[in-house]
């Protein structure tokens, strides 16, 4: 595996590059639709493949080894033998998950035990053991397992947990290295830099985490309630000081704005379940703003579902049509606004790849940011 970086920005940080993984090219920056449990929610791979135009898609370490567990997914011959998308993925390593499902949970240095959501019953994570589950599910890229600090978290705390993080990290490092790949394709592991919002400790996390010199890092603990503001300093100060000629993955990140301006930051990749999720609530993003497709202004609207879009649903169905499937809590209303919006998602990921390749990121960026935010 490979990064290879194409084209840096001359008025901001944004960099346009490629990603060559052994299940193909993933280009830079990139959106990742989440499919927690191995399917990105009422979206069949065909559609993720020919209209939204997804290159990689992420899968949660925590869910599937809940269900359907390590024996399905190692007998399958792995998660993409699993669940049929022959293109990259990636695993989170449950470092996250663990915190914002788990029933109850115990973090001490050696793992977290925590306890299922679904049955109940407990299980224990150690960095070790975040590892193995990643290379059996079988991941291009897998995740450091960290613990993800809440918002607000006191000082004394971040750092502690910060340190915890970098240790863990060794740990995962280790057992990269004791460990083999378990289906004749390469996996790389990603670090996460933490450390909340404290200058001091970003600093020091982000040059505890480059000295690692793993094919690419992350950064955690944002986009977990604190304001933009925070997002975009602590994004930025992280960026100065990770290495330039590798990829960087702002994970859990965010509103289409989020992206635009976490990529002039020089961010790389982005995973979050706002489009998905969003979309099942009938809150659909669009070049030209917000539509809550709920609101009865859309009751008689025969338009096309969004003249500017790139997606066959976009063209295929009308406003008025899929507020009434929303609202009538249809399966096919949710799957007409999760494709519509993942592939605005990725749609505008390539725009900003070829205003970026063009030259002129900047100016378009601040041309798009105040029309994103419009509520139509
Ligand atoms: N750590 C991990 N996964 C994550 C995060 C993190 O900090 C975030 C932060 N918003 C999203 N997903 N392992």
């Amino acid at each position: 595996m490979h990064f290879s970086l194409l084209a840096t920005d001359k008025a901001s940080k944004a960099r346009a590059g490629e990603i060559h993984t052994d299940h193909g090219v993933i280009e830079t920056p990139i959106f990742m639709p989440v499919g927690t449990a191995g399917t990105v929610k009422g979206v069949h791979q065909h559609e993720l493949n020919e209209d939204i135009r997804a290159e990689i898609i992420l899968g949660n370490t925590y869910h599937l080894f809940l269900r359907p567990g390590l024996e399905v997914i190692e007998a399958a011959g792995g998660l993409h033998k699993f669940n049929g998308w022959n293109k990259p993925m990636l695993t989170d390593s449950g470092g996250y998950q663990v915190y914002s499902l788990a029933g109850s949970r115990k973090i001490t240095e050696e793992g977290v035990k925590f306890q299922s959501h679904i049955d109940g019953s407990y299980h224990f994570f150690t960095p070790e053991r975040a590892i193995d589950i990643q290379r059996t599910i079988g991941a291009d890229i897998i995740m450091a397992f960290d613990e993800c600090t809440p918002y607000p978290c006191d000082y004394k705390y971040a750092k502690r947990s910060m340190h915890m993080t970098h240790r863990w990290l060794k740990r995962c490092m280790d057992q990269m290295k004791a460990t083999q790949p378990k289906y004749g394709y390469d996996q790389v592991l990603f670090p996460i830099v933490q450390g909340s919002v404290y200058k001091d400790l970003r600093t020091l996390s982000a040059e505890a985490i480059s000295s690692f010199d793993a094919f690419g890092n992350a950064i955690g603990g944002l986009s977990v309630g604190e304001p933009d503001e925070d997002l975009y300093e602590m994004t930025d100060l992280v960026c100065e000081i990770l290495p330039k000629e590798k990829p960087r993955y702002l994970m859990g990140v965010g509103t289409p704005v989020n992206l635009l301006e976490c990529i002039a930051l020089g961010v790389d990749m982005f995973d979050c379940v706002m489009p998905s999720r969003n979309a099942r609530h009938g809150m659909l993003f669009t070049r030209n703003g917000i539509i809550n497709i709920k609101n009865k202004k859309w009751y008689k609207d025969f338009s096309p579902l969004d003249e500017s879009g790139t997606s066959y649903v976009d063209h295929a169905y009308t406003k008025a049509y899929l507020r009434h499937l929303i609202i009538s809590k249809e399966n096919l209303g949710i799957q007409i606004a999760t494709i519509h919006n993942l592939a605005f998602y990725l749609t505008l990921m390539k725009e900003a790849r070829q205003h970026i390749l063009a030259g002129d990121f900047n100016e378009w960026k601040n041309a798009m940011v105040p029309k994103l935010q419009n509520r139509l």
